[in-house]
């Protein structure tokens, strides 16, 4: 079974994140995602709408995703991968080379982002 690994916030569900998860889970048979935790996002400078739960519930509820655990740090991706038995590690591209460092343990997959939608843009839509 090849196994692949993906992490992020995923605030605001929109066609980005789905996208993503439908083309990572197509690069192997089974999908993990790691949800940024709120501390985590403090750490990131990130301030989330949805809280940790329901973000994590929305998307263990999409039909790409196998398995979803929180993401506490920077520093958890190589113990993952190791005790996952991770082969394919993928992030959209704004993150292109970032990540590197984990060819040593897996594939490291960066895919193209969907330009146009973004937590950022529907948060200041609503505002308007
Ligand atoms: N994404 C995308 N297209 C968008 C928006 C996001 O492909 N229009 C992708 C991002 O590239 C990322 C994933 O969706 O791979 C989740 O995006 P965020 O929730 O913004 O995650 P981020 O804050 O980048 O966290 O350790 C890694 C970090 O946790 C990544």
């Amino acid at each position: 079974m090849r196994k692949v690994i993906t992490y992020g916030t995923f605030d605001l569900f929109h066609i980005g994140h789905l996208n993503i998860l439908r083309r990572a889970r197509e690069l192997g048979d089974h999908l993990t995602v790691a949800v940024s935790t709120d501390e985590f996002n403090r750490i990131k400078g990130k301030v989330c709408t949805y809280p940790y739960e329901d973000r994590a519930e929305i998307v263990r509820a999409v039909k790409y995703v196998d398995e979803v655990i929180p993401e506490n740090g920077w520093e958890q991706k190589v113990g993952d991968i190791k005790a996952r038995g991770i082969d394919v590690f993928v992030m959209g591209d704004d993150w292109l080379g970032k990540f590197d460092f984990l060819k040593e343990y897996c594939e490291v997959v960066y895919l193209p982002r969907t330009e146009g939608v973004s937590t950022t843009i529907i948060r200041n839509r609503i505002k308007e």
